[in-house]
């Protein structure tokens, strides 16, 4: 689609920004008692969001948001056009069942980006490969679901290059310099960038630390891959060798296919 305006694409430039998109679900209880005209079938509350590593502000680039609900749900398309508070675009919601919900980002209009489509599975019960996994989960104080990604903005129109780079309005005190923010962010004050804490914190599980233990794990299981092929490419040589033998031993004996 032509821009509406005689705006150019600044070449050769990719930006990305880190956001969270997921659920929170919690079994209705003493600690979560159901609101007043709760249908009796409705057995969770449950969140479904869209928000910044850390918190972080992502509505320079994100306009609204909207959440496709089950069927079920009164009035499933959910357009939140504001942030809550903590940062982010949600919605509140109780019931019984899991479900996909399809999450429709739209973008700030000096983007000139068409919306894109996210899918996000409802988690209201625990989940994991394994049941240790399950188990962790089950004494949690909630059924988390949250996904880390990344938004990329290839080659942005420069209004929107200059919207993604400029300085944040920070209000009063807000300066320029580097320092170590909270949760250890490393940023530079009053930039939009796209750094991740250093650490994990509480609700706050995306960092640098998450992403080494990630790679670590990928590292490891590279190397065991590895010895498997090996180990598997080892016995299928002994099988040929094997069979070699055999065929030689037996020449008139057909082989079964
Ligand atoms: C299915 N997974 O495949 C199920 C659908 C629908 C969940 C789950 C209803 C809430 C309401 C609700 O929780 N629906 O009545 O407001 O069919």
């Amino acid at each position: 689609m032509a821009p509406p305006n005689n705006q150019k694409r600044v070449k050769g430039v990719q930006i990305h920004r880190p956001f969270i998109y997921g659920s929170t679900a919690k079994l209705f209880s003493e600690d979560n008692p159901k609101p007043p005209g709760t249908p009796p079938d409705h057995t969770h509350s449950w969140t479904v969001f869209v928000k910044g590593v850390d918190d972080t502000d992502i509505t320079y680039w994100c306009k609204k948001v909207q959440f496709k609900l089950h069927e079920s749900i009164p009035n499933p398309m959910r357009m939140i056009d504001d942030v809550q508070p903590g940062g982010a675009f949600e919605v509140h919601e109780t019931g019984w069942g899991e479900f996909e919900i399809t999450i429709k980002i739209y973008y700030v209009p000096e983007s000139l980006e068409k919306p894109q489509t996210l899918y996000h599975h409802l988690r209201l019960h625990p989940y994991g490969q394994t049941e240790e996994e399950k188990e962790v989960m089950r004494k949690g104080p909630d059924i988390r679901s949250w996904i880390y990604e990344e938004q990329l903005f290839n080659e942005p129109y420069n209004e929107f290059y200059d919207i993604l780079t400029s300085p944040m309005d920070r209000g009063k005190g807000g300066g320029k310099g580097t320092r170590v923010m909270k949760g250890g962010m490393v940023g530079s004050v009053g930039e939009r960038t796209a750094s991740i804490p250093l650490t994990t914190r509480p609700d706050q599980p995306f960092s640098r630390e998450t992403e080494k233990i990630e790679i670590n794990r990928l590292e490891e299981a590279q190397v065991k891959v590895k010895e498997l092929m090996e180990k598997f490419g080892d016995e299928l040589r002994e099988k040929e060798t094997e069979l070699a033998r055999l065929k030689a031993k037996y020449p008139d004996v057909q082989l079964k296919r």
